[in-house]
């Protein structure tokens, strides 16, 4: 008798399958613009499947390795990578991922062009994503604050088309002292003959195969006096080697053992008087700083959903293979509800985050006819507040659904060449990569109360909502706009009360604020003639829940919680 053999699941071309996605840039890019950007895409999403994924594959076999020392004794620090990592560096710059962003040959749709690109290409990338996610965040930086001498070398680099040219780059702020609280910093800058030099450790450092680094660090006065807190921090421009190859003063401690993003290289590392040139006027560090994450946060969430889809296509080819009790797996009711449900939430990720690609497109290549109809201020608000939230919605869904989803799979989701256990593990990532979901709650509290951004947010919802005539959407663009009222009212309300009841509903107000967005893109898409397939079903399924989740919470709660805990 002939053994039983499990069918795998199998991909195919990554764009031609994605329903959601060509419709919605059908929808979205102009008519000139769409051959030439769909057969990029289509090219690219049989890539991703083929030399790419073996690159990865290759990367996630052969981590890299630290080697200290040479055969004579002397120190080296060198990281050794593998022929995959190497590819996927050349590949990103050919295929131009962080480029796109900046040349911005489809004018406001750049944005979105690149946030495809890169959606399709994370899950296949062995989080090659991390360093481009910094090196467009550096980018950002250097476009905004640089001087001309680093617009003209560094930023070149950075987004260049040429593998030989092609810069990465790394972000040194996490401390061992601090942690997410980068005002504990304790790294110092010291002027030494005029020049700047950087003495300290840095605890988490991706992307240490990097060419330069954007750096905190506290700068010494005459006097070696520094000041306290983040107002004492400023940034940073480092390049990691100097001409003669040798690393630029400082040493690799270690290479950090992750749960997961095994083919990426971590490190620890101290800064022994590095050189270091400084961007800004000193003590802005944080604020300077914070245009690269705010970056990084949006590959957080591209990278995200870009791996929710991945795990859900082979979960659901999966379904579609294995039998269970005589009958396919994806004929039980419960699987089919479990599937369905996950790709709802998939369908509100997918639409968060474009819809900040759109936002993003429109605020850096800003026309007054834009297509939000707001003006380049209201765009950066909106902008502002939205980005901690698009991290951190995307980042908690893909966590929970890729452990749902690995059920499916039974015990072989549990094995680890199956690959779905090294996604499992990969995608805890996303909740703690750029801020914990808790560290962006609080930033989205700091973006509400310095711009007073939530009424030009419910202005654009608004506006989008107005425009939804389709009567058999009625009821959800309703059950919206009732939701963006209970949010304002209840926030309103705790503005005014105690600082900790803020704090601790704004967990609760981000999802709040990410469904509703999420519902509104879904409605502006289920709405439109060219919409995928099943588009209005899906935004039924996700109105069915309530869109403002904000749990009562007060000093009493509080101190009940306080109670619980003790
Ligand atoms: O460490 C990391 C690796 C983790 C492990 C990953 C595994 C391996 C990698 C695998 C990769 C795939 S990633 C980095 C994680 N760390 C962070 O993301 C930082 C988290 N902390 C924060 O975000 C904090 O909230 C801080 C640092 C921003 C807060 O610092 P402060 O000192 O409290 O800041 P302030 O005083 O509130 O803000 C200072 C200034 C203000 O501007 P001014 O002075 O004009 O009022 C703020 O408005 O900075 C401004 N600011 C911002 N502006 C602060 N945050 C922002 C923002 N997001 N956007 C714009």
């Amino acid at each position: 008798m002939k053994d039983f053999v499990q069918t795998m699941p199998i991909l195919i071309n990554q764009f031609d399958d994605d329903k959601l996605l060509k419709s919605f840039l059908t929808i979205k890019i102009p008519e000139e613009y769409q051959k030439e950007i769909f057969a990029n895409l289509s090219a690219f999403g049989q890539r991703v499947i083929e030399d790419i994924s073996l690159m990865a594959k290759d990367a996630e076999e052969n981590p890299p390795q630290l080697i200290q020392f040479d055969c004579w004794g002397n120190r080296i620090d060198d990281i050794k990578t593998s022929r995959g990592w190497k590819d996927l560096h050349r590949v990103s710059a050919e295929e131009e991922i962080v480029r796109i962003g900046y040349d911005k040959n489809f004018a406001q749709y750049s944005r979105m062009i690149q946030f495809s690109k890169l959606y399709l290409f994370h899950p296949s990338s062995a989080f090659y994503s991390c360093p481009l996610a910094m090196t467009d965040g550096a980018a950002k930086l250097i476009e905004l604050y640089g001087n001309e001498q680093l617009k003209l070398k560094a930023f070149l680099h950075l987004t260049s088309n040429d593998p030989e040219k092609f810069w990465t780059s790394a972000q040194w702020m996490t401390e061992k002292s601090g942690g997410s609280d980068v005002s504990a910093t304790e790294t110092v800058a010291r002027k030494i003959d005029g020049k700047w030099k950087l003495f300290g450790t840095k605890w988490f450092c991706s992307a240490i195969t990097a060419h330069m680094a954007l750096a905190l660090a506290r700068t010494e006065d005459e006097a070696g006096q520094t000041i306290a807190g983040s107002k004492g921090l400023s940034l940073f421009y480092i390049e990691l080697r100097k001409d003669t190859g040798e690393l630029n003063h400082f040493e690799i401690i270690r290479l950090k053992e992750k749960l997961g993003t095994n083919a990426l290289p971590t490190a620890e590392i101290k800064l022994n008087g590095t050189d270091a040139e400084l961007i800004g006027i000193e003590g802005e560090g944080v604020k300077l700083i914070s245009s690269m994450f705010n970056i990084t946060r949006l590959y957080n969430a591209v990278t995200a959903i870009g791996a929710f889809r991945r795990v859900l296509t082979l979960a659901k080819d999966y379904s579609g293979k294995r039998k269970a009790f005589k009958k396919l797996i994806n004929q039980h009711p419960l699987n089919i509800r479990i599937l369905a449900k996950a790709q709802v939430d998939f369908h509100a990720c997918f639409h968060l985050t474009f819809l900040i690609s759109e936002i993003i497109g429109s605020e850096e290549v800003f026309t007054k006819d834009n297509s939000l109809n707001l003006n380049q201020e209201e765009l950066s608000k909106i902008l502002r507040l939205l980005t901690p939230i698009v991290k951190l919605y995307t980042a908690k869904k893909v966590v929970i659904w890729t452990s749902e989803l690995l059920e499916v799979f039974a015990g072989v989701g549990y094995i680890e060449n199956s690959g779905i256990s090294r996604l499992y593990r990969d995608n805890q990532v996303f909740s703690i990569w750029e801020g914990t979901t808790n560290v962006l709650s609080l930033d989205l509290l700091r973006a509400l109360r310095k711009d007073n951004s939530f009424s030009i947010f419910k202005k654009m919802i608004f506006q989008k909502l107005e425009l939804i005539k389709t009567s058999v959407l009625r009821a959800e663009v309703k059950k919206v706009f009732m939701a963006i009222e209970e949010v304002e009212r209840i926030f309103e309300q705790k503005m005014k009360a105690d600082e900790s009841e803020l704090e601790g509903i704004s967990r609760d107000l981000a999802f709040s604020i990410g469904n509703i967005t999420a519902a509104t893109g879904m409605l502006e898409h289920a709405a439109h003639e060219n919409s995928s397939k099943n588009a209005i079903t899906v935004v039924k399924i996700f109105s069915e829940r309530n869109l403002c989740q904000i749990e009562t919470f007060d000093q009493e709660k509080l101190e009940s919680f306080q109670d619980v805990i003790a």
